[in-house]
């Protein structure tokens, strides 16, 4: 390759790299945590914000966001430590436990087949940071 053919494809190398950078995902919010988060329910996810949880008394408002009618459970590091009745569409139902630092919070819906079919997800807790 010629020095000239080299600094012809330069300008497009340069593109290349950009749009293979920005077609990238940015990596999602890490917002601080919080004691209260709401949770959404729908056809199959289960949609949470993108924050950890606080460590010791939480409550997950809970939103059946879909169609049809779904739970959430919560099971902290095996235990299960709260759970919905079944909820209609557009029910809330306010869930309150508590949760110790680093623990791993699973929530899932009960209803038959609906953990399979994606309605599962985990919520991280973190200790914050001592104020000055
Ligand atoms: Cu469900």
């Amino acid at each position: 390759m010629t020095a000239r053919a080299a600094r012809a494809l330069l300008p497009l190398v340069l593109v290349a790299g950009l749009t293979g950078c920005s077609a990238e995902a940015p990596p999602p919010p890490a917002g601080p945590p919080a004691a209260e988060q709401r949770v959404g329910l729908t056809e199959w996810e289960i949609v949470t914000e993108a924050r950890p949880l606080s460590v010791g008394a939480v409550r997950l408002v809970v939103t059946n966001a879909g169609a049809a009618p779904h739970d959430l459970a919560v099971r902290v590091d095996g235990d299960q430590r709260a759970v919905t009745p079944v909820l209609d569409p557009g029910e809330v139902h306010e869930l309150g436990f508590t949760v110790a630092a680093d623990e791993r919070v699973e929530l899932w819906c009960t209803v038959t087949g609906h953990h399979a079919a994606g309605m599962h997800t985990v919520l991280d807790v973190v200790t914050p940071e001592a104020g000055p």
